[in-house]
């Protein structure tokens, strides 16, 4: 068996990676958060990342919003919180609230822009008793795993990515019971500015040269295909990369936060925790413009996102 296939592994600085299933994600352990944290353990954190897509850290009370996004800055370049959604006390946290909303769509994060974070920091703050679970899905294995018929499909592909998305579609997977006006003011907001992009299917990740399938919730429509046969390849690939293998589910504890590679990633929070609150705090790191399998960068259809991330 060979090294990165154990379990878990122990390095002399007392760090330990265990991973929690063959297709994607892992635990560490022996890390204390923060902007203090020496070089060569942010370099584990990011090869960590890198090959397991998602990663979970326990125990990091000590951490606040300064913390957290100290922390992330030796990683990457904060963004603002959202393009669109201002940040409620500090410029760059989100805050993932359900009096706001619920993310219990499978996605990517913020797609809809030309630059598409490349890492996501979620901290939880505020825990149901029991549900509440995030699940990730690995879209580099996604892919990997098409047949070559199907790969050959999907390298040419692109896709309309829009924050426009049919929320009204969306509304009993949203808020089971009707929607609130804290919601909906939400959403408003969400859709305040209008923005539009072309991406390619499969995008060549920045880092490691590996093909991902870059689809999820944002997705409008599929270039050159009917309404009907977008959702029809839509669907198809989207239940590729949510095969139940290619996934791992994540039950939140007090002090835990997850760090996930938005270029080789979906996500989807389990609404299950009926109208107890649930609050997590969310940065994102700076993320190149995907480019296709033969190079061709995103293309901008509507809207300028200079102001969310540099590049
Ligand atoms: O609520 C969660 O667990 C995840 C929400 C989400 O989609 C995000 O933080 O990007
Ligand atoms: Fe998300």
């Amino acid at each position: 068996m060979s090294l990165s296939l154990e379990s878990s592994e122990s390095d002399i600085s007392g760090v330990s990676v265990a991973r929690l299933g063959s297709g994607i994600g892992a635990r560490v352990d022996g890390v204390r958060l923060g902007g203090d944290l020496d070089a060569d353990t942010v370099a584990k954190v990011r090869a960590t990342l890198l090959a397991h897509k998602v990663i979970f850290f326990r125990g990091q009370q000590h951490l606040d919003d300064a913390g957290q996004l100290a922390f992330g800055s030796l990683l990457g370049e904060p963004t603002l919180a959202h393009p669109t959604v201002r940040g409620r006390q500090n410029l760059n946290v989100l805050p993932i609230d359900s009096d706001y909303g619920k993310a219990n769509s499978w996605h990517t994060d913020v797609t809809f822009v030309d630059r598409v974070p490349a890492i996501s920091i979620l901290r939880a703050i505020t825990l149901p008793t029991y549900g509440g679970t995030t699940v990730w899905a690995n879209t580099v294995t996604a892919y990997e795993t098409l047949p070559p018929s199907l790969k050959a499909l999907v390298d040419q592909l692109w896709a309309v990515h829009t924050n426009a998305y049919d929320y009204a579609a969306n509304i009993d997977e949203l808020r089971i019971g009707g929607v609130d006006v804290k919601t909906e003011e939400y959403r408003k907001e969400f859709v305040s500015d209008l923005y539009e992009t072309e991406h390619p299917v499969v995008r060549v990740h920045p880092e490691t040269g590996e093909r991902a399938l870059l689809l999820g919730h944002f997705v409008k429509r599929l270039i050159g295909l009917s309404s009907t046969e977008s959702q029809a390849v839509f669907n198809l690939l989207q239940a590729r990369v949510t095969r139940l293998e290619n996934t791992v589910r994540w039950d939140w504890q007090d002090g835990d936060v997850a760090i996930w590679d938005n270029r080789a990633t979906q996500h989807y929070a389990v609404a299950d925790y009926d109208d107890q609150p649930r609050r997590l705090h969310r940065i994102t790191l700076a993320g190149d413009v995907p480019v296709s399998v033969d190079g061709t960068p995103s293309v901008i259809r509507q809207g300028d996102a200079s102001h969310y991330s540099s590049l």
